[in-house]
């Protein structure tokens, strides 16, 4: 058995692997590029957060606060580094946010010291999660956050029904966090995201209207609110922009990942999909553009999903989910997606405009029946076959 020093040591290499190994493209459909490695696990948190280091206190060096997962990242690019503001969760189920950086946006992201200090809003949450970040055009980079707390209105004995809302952060550093009131809504938010820019004089903000914590419910897909302030956000008006359909990869519930990146062709969005199967929930990413002098009309969305779980991307605390609320876009066009996989791990995919758009432009979308995937297999033959 390895004493202190000696299983410190080696705690240390091991470590220092994982946070410097070198990611590589491993698999292309032309789209994206997918990576070999997760980009962040729950073992890429420091050792510092996870051990009392001192032999006097912690003789055997064991593990006083297990961290299990990192994922569902929100994505931003500072200077030359690459930004996520990433979810993670404990072994005591609670999740809670913490900066990490890469220097070139596909390996050797590192966790800042220290968690993010969230203050509280009104009562205190329970949990806290999927960070949406948006460097609005006031020049405030905003988080728009999933806020959980336990339904006043469950029954005794019911320790599981829970409430969302949307929480919402401000920040000029990443350090330093200004909370804002909650977002005012006539139904329980989850998945609400910042438009970067204003539209008519006013904050955007897609949103995901749910009957219940789990259930969309009567709300019918992806909305659409314009509000005053984002110091005082009410949702009073809520537009569907993007529909649930019948046996699609979004029956059950869909919602906007990041925000939208502006393209010459229209505002490029990604979003997630759910459908249910005998396994439970399956959580896919599908694509769909917008107009530029109007983002609520929809311009394009490509049949069925964009990625879905792939090897060990099925397998993790919520098996069969990919999830994604941050992708970075460089001044060169060339697109990093954050995914997250099973509510696990994050990983990155790489793309450019050009590719995405052509993607979301150019192929055919969904036509609803069987006999409609047929045609349209039909005329690519065609096209390839004469
Ligand atoms: O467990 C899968 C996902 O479930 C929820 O997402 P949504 O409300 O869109 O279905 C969220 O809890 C999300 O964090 C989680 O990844």
């Amino acid at each position: 058995m390895l004493n202190f020093s000696e299983r410190l040591a080696f705690l240390k290499q091991e470590h220092e692997a994982l946070l410097t190994r070198k990611n590589e493209p491993v698999y292309a459909n032309g789209v994206y590029e997918r990576y070999r490695y997760p980009v962040l696990t729950g073992n890429h948190a420091p050792l510092f957060w996870r051990y009392d280091l001192h032999e006097e206190t912690n003789p055997f060096l064991l593990e006083r606060f297990g961290i299990h997962a990192a994922f569902n990242s929100g994505a931003i690019k500072r200077g030359d580094k690459y930004l996520l503001c990433v979810r993670v969760e404990g072994a005591d189920r609670k999740s809670f946010f913490a900066m990490a950086e890469s220097p070139n946006g596909v390996d050797n992201f590192r966790f800042w010291d220290r968690p993010v200090t969230l203050p509280d809003y009104g009562e205190p949450a329970t949990n806290v999660y999927d960070m949406r970040l948006t460097d609005h055009e006031d020049g405030w980079v905003y988080g728009i956050f999933c806020v959980e707390r336990k339904d006043p209105a469950a029954k005794p004995g019911d320790l599981s029904s829970a409430v969302a809302c949307a929480g919402v952060v401000r920040t000029k550093d990443f350090l330093t966090w200004e909370r804002l009131p909650d977002i005012v809504s006539g139904s329980q938010q989850r998945n609400v995201v910042l438009h970067p820019e204003f539209v008519d004089g006013k904050y955007a903000l897609y949103t995901r209207p749910q009957d219940g914590f789990i259930d969309a419910g009567n709300g019918g897909g992806i909305g659409w609110a314009l509000v005053d302030s984002m110091e005082h956000a009410v949702i009073r008006e809520e537009k569907i922009i993007n529909l649930r359909h019948y046996h699609t990869i979004k029956e059950c519930k869909n919602g906007e990942g990041p925000h939208p990146i502006k393209t010459p062709q229209g505002w490029l969005h990604l979003a997630h999909g759910v459908r249910g199967c005998a396994s439970g929930l399956r959580y896919v990413l599908y694509m769909y553009m917008t107009a530029l002098d109007d983002p609520t009309r929809v311009i394009a969305e490509p049949a069925g999903f964009f990625m879905a779980p792939e090897g060990e991307e099925f397998v993790g605390d919520v098996m069969n989910v990919l999830f994604s609320n941050g992708w970075i876009c460089d001044p060169d066009g060339k697109v990093y997606i954050y995914y997250a996989s099973s509510d696990t791990r994050m990983h990155v995919a790489t793309s450019d405009v050009a590719r995405l758009v052509d993607y979301c432009l150019h192929t055919e979308p969904d036509g609803f029946t069987t006999t409609d995937s047929v045609r349209r297999l039909n005329r690519l033959i065609d096209c390839n076959l004469g």
